[in-house]
């Protein structure tokens, strides 16, 4: 297994669509391997293939105060999405050390296959929910940055490309 570097906002590749799987091989697993063990060694709930430069619609996530519960979702849909919303403090790997409110639909009913292709359906809410639509956000090419205003998301966006340049990995 290995870990693999994580973009940053707002390196422009976080904003590609990512296309689906099809092939269920040793390389998907693989890459899902990898994807959770970054996932791990970076302290987050849920890591998008887009965050590590994978254009794929694949997703992991563990949202148990164990870590766990590894979760994989490959070719996810969201099939029923109810009217209440909710507020929760989001933060993001692709956007270290910022955290910020999103208001999001409650809960919603999610489709995906597994990572040897069979077809499930889930029903989220919490965090679960709210982690699942932050990285099908990925998927599209989107980030929580983008709910917010235009000022708030400019001053985020200077202040991680100042820290990107004096560190420049
Ligand atoms: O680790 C993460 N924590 C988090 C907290 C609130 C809302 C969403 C998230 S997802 C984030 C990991 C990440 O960036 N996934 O794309
Ligand atoms: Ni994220």
């Amino acid at each position: 297994m290995a870990t693999l570097k994580i973009l940053e906002f707002p390196n422009p590749n976080l904003r590609k669509i990512a296309v689906p799987v099809t092939s269920f091989d040793s390389d998907l697993k693989c890459l899902i391997d990898n994807m959770f063990e970054t996932m791990y060694e970076a302290n987050g709930i849920g890591l998008a293939a887009t965050q590590v430069d994978v254009h794929k619609r694949l997703l992991v996530l563990d949202v148990s105060e164990e870590r766990n519960d590894p979760k994989v979702f490959v070719n996810p849909t969201i099939d029923v999405i109810e009217s209440d919303l909710a507020d929760y403090d989001e933060g993001c790997l692709s956007v270290p050390g910022f955290y910020e409110t999103v208001s999001r639909p409650k809960k919603i009913t999610v489709s995906a296959q597994d990572k040897e292709g069979s077809q499930f359906e889930i029903e989220a809410d919490g965090v679960l929910s709210v982690c699942i639509q932050h990285e099908i956000d990925h998927l599209d090419g989107k980030l929580f940055v983008d709910y917010l205003s235009p000022l708030k998301r400019n001053r985020i966006k200077d202040k991680l490309q100042k820290e990107q340049k004096s560190i420049s990995s």
